[in-house]
């Protein structure tokens, strides 16, 4: 990728807004902070503010606090007055949620760096490849194609915790020689790839390990067994004293179930609920994630729906599902 007009907009430019999705993954914060790090190696102004709150697990990454929680009375003036805003591992501005308006009132150049597919019209220029393993990858390659900065430990591993988490601990099938040859110099420059796997996958709270057995327990098959069904509700959540960000993966053990070949997780939120579908193999998940608002993936994808609940939707999600079960070769 031509990543030159990016360099020049970065040299030309003096204050930056760094964000990206809702419940934010290793993806989102690593590429924010690798970010953070480039432009404060070339003596930027910069702050990084989310709509959530990082997740415990990933505070390994943000030792310095960096990350701040969008509050509209202490961001909406520096978001509105900032030469840049950069939005990473997104492409819709509704990922955006309470920072939307925000965002889109504001003057700044926008510019998304992102791997989803069908990006929506919302930013002044984009950087976008579907091909990469991550976004993280995609900030490595900014680095490597312009020099604008020279690597070191710090933005090396938040592009390693992106990766890693982001190919599945390189099993999904965008773990290509490319991403080994980066894990490598990564590595190189000091990562301990022990160290941050430990970080983000076995600090679990005991809360979360219990929520993970009752949401186990809670999947169901449908369609002779190639479609698996996880539910998690509120309650579910505060008998195990769980957020929503501690399911991350959770869905991902639908598809460890032989002759699975889409698995679907409806969690229920505050004020409606969330869908995240997985398939195996060429089922588009992103085009059933479509009919019902959402995007992502091939492999997988998700949706928010407000105003709704679970029963309302999921014997119809499930026959939509079975739609695409004919669509695999
Ligand atoms: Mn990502």
């Amino acid at each position: 990728m031509d990543f030159s007009l990016l360099k020049n907009i970065i040299t030309q430019n003096k204050s930056f807004i760094i964000t990206s999705h809702v419940n934010p993954d290793a993806d989102a914060i690593g590429s924010e902070l690798a970010l953070y790090f480039i432009l404060k190696k070339l003596n930027k102004e910069v702050r990084v503010i989310n709509h959530s709150q990082s997740p415990s697990f990933l505070s390994f990454l943000d030792t310095n606090n960096v990350v701040e929680k969008f509050d509209a009375e202490t961001h909406e003036k520096i978001i509105h007055s900032a030469d840049v805003i950069f939005v990473l591992d997104l492409n819709q501005s509704n990922r955006l949620v309470s920072m939307e308006k925000s965002f889109c009132e504001s003057k700044a150049i926008k510019i998304c760096i992102d791997h989803h597919q069908d990006p929506g019209d919302f930013t002044d220029h984009y950087f976008i490849d579907t091909n990469v393993s991550a976004t993280g990858e995609l900030i490595y390659d900014f680095i490597k194609e312009t020099s604008i900065v020279e690597f070191d430990y710090d933005i090396a591993l938040q592009i390693y915790a992106a990766i890693m988490t982001d190919t599945g601990s390189f099993k999904y099938d965008r773990t290509t020689p490319k991403v080994h040859r980066i894990a490598a110099h990564l590595l190189e420059l000091g990562v301990n790839p022990t160290y941050v796997f430990d970080q983000i996958y076995d600090q679990a709270k005991f809360g979360k390990i219990k929520l993970l057995g009752s949401s186990l327990s809670s999947i169901e098959l449908f369609a002779s067994g190639q479609i698996a069904v996880m539910v998690i509700t509120q309650k579910m959540l505060h008998e195990t004293e769980t957020l929503e960000a501690d399911i991350d993966g959770f869905v991902n053990f639908c598809l460890a179930i032989e002759n699975v070949k889409i698995g679907l997780l409806f969690i229920e939120l505050k004020n409606g609920m969330k869908i995240s579908f997985r398939s195996k193999g060429n089922i588009p998940v992103n085009k059933l994630a479509a009919e019902f608002g959402g995007g992502g993936h091939i492999n997988a994808a998700g949706t928010r729906l407000f105003n709704v609940s679970i029963k309302d939707v999921k014997s119809k999600v499930i026959k939509s599902a079975e739609k695409y079960l004919s669509e695999e070769n």
